[in-house]
């Protein structure tokens, strides 16, 4: 086995984390490397995370490290090469005697977990460490961690995998197209119903979406809603939340920084931006972004966005805003 690296996981024992935690030692996420992995629960559910690890023993990874669990997110976090920050509050539940449905609540209580999470991270994280945050409010989460850790060297991420791959199902549908032949699938701004899924630079086979897609009221009528609300289709049909579909985007994130990046391809992720695109500095934002050979992640710049473009991104950078303002007593 070529090296080893250190995964930490929250929400360990949600629904999400069940199906993503096999999938980082079964050998193919991390290829050949043995992995580490510190499973992290609040302290009311650390227990059951015992049946977790009785189940890891019992499938035979044989790429997998060493497991342990915890409540301590802080010694968790020491020397982590991966944090996958899954754990956060759901809308709808009670939380200290008040039903969380509003989004400025979520933000607010879960902002408070990724001021801790990201302090930790910054103090004991691996330099080059790489977070990517799943739990929602997703992008501002990670705006607040990335803040608190402190430390440039660290790759902070929020996740819009999975919006990507769902717009890449909707256009292998429309195009009767196999999804493999689907890529560079942008999506734009918040994780959020205001995120601009790109059918215009989407290849399909190679060519750009906008020059196999001339159909505007499809894209707007169709297209742009079904992929912003497929969360909450998923919800209607299943009772629950999407999870294996998550937890498959959440690897598909790890797999793209790990490997460089194909000539032309790029892949998405909202990072911080540096001004790229014409977004303010800072803001945790959807991006197109590709792996260098180095290791390096960074934001593809030479996408051309048209006006209808430009104007549905705009809508996502000004909810990021305000998401920004909600959070700004959270920041130093
Ligand atoms: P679950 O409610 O099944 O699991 C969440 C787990 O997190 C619970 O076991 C809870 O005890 C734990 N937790 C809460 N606070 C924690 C803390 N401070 N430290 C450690 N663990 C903590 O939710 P699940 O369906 O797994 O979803 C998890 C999160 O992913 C939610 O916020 C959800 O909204 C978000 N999602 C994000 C997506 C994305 O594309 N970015 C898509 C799927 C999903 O909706």
């Amino acid at each position: 086995m070529s090296s080893s690296v250190k995964v930490v996981v929250t929400g360990a024992a949600g629904q999400i984390a069940y199906s993503l935690i096999p999938r980082l030692v079964d050998g193919r996420t991390f290829g050949n490397k043995k992995v580490d992995l510190t499973l992290v629960e609040i302290p009311q559910v650390v227990d059951k995370l015992k049946g977790l690890v009785m189940e890891l023993e019992d499938s035979y990874f044989p790429n997998m490290g060493e497991v342990t669990y915890t409540d301590n997110f802080k010694e968790a976090s020491k020397d982590g090469d991966w944090f996958l920050l899954v754990g956060s509050i759901p809308r709808g539940i009670v939380y200290n005697g008040k039903k969380i449905e509003e989004r400025s609540d979520l933000l607010s209580i879960n902002g408070g977990i990724f001021v801790d999470q990201g302090k930790a991270i910054g103090e004991h994280g691996k330099d080059d460490a790489k977070i990517l945050v799943v739990g929602n409010p997703a992008n501002t989460n990670a705006f607040i961690g990335k803040n608190a850790a402190n430390k440039d060297s660290q790759l902070w991420m929020a996740m819009t995998m999975l919006d990507s791959n769902r717009a890449k199902s909707v256009i292998s549908k429309k195009t009767n197209t196999n999804i493999s032949e689907i890529t560079n699938m942008i999506i734009w701004g918040n994780h959020s119903p205001t995120m601009y899924p790109d059918s215009e630079n989407v290849l399909i086979n190679g060519e750009t979406g906008s020059s196999l897609i001339n159909d505007m009221s499809w894209i707007e009528s169709e297209f742009i809603p079904s992929v912003q609300q497929r969360g909450k289709a998923v919800i209607d049909a299943r009772g629950a939340s999407s999870a294996t579909s998550a937890a498959k985007a959440a690897i598909d994130t790890v797999v793209a920084c790990e490997n460089p990046t194909p000539s032309g391809g790029c892949f998405s992720a909202a990072i911080a931006s540096d001004g790229s695109y014409g977004v303010p500095e800072g803001l945790i934002c959807g991006y197109p972004l590709i792996t260098l050979a180095d290791g390096t992640v960074e934001i593809k710049r030479d996408i051309t966005l048209s006006d209808f473009a430009k104007s549905k991104f705009q809508i996502s950078i000004d909810e990021l805003l305000e998401e920004k303002e909600a959070v700004k007593h959270l920041m130093k």
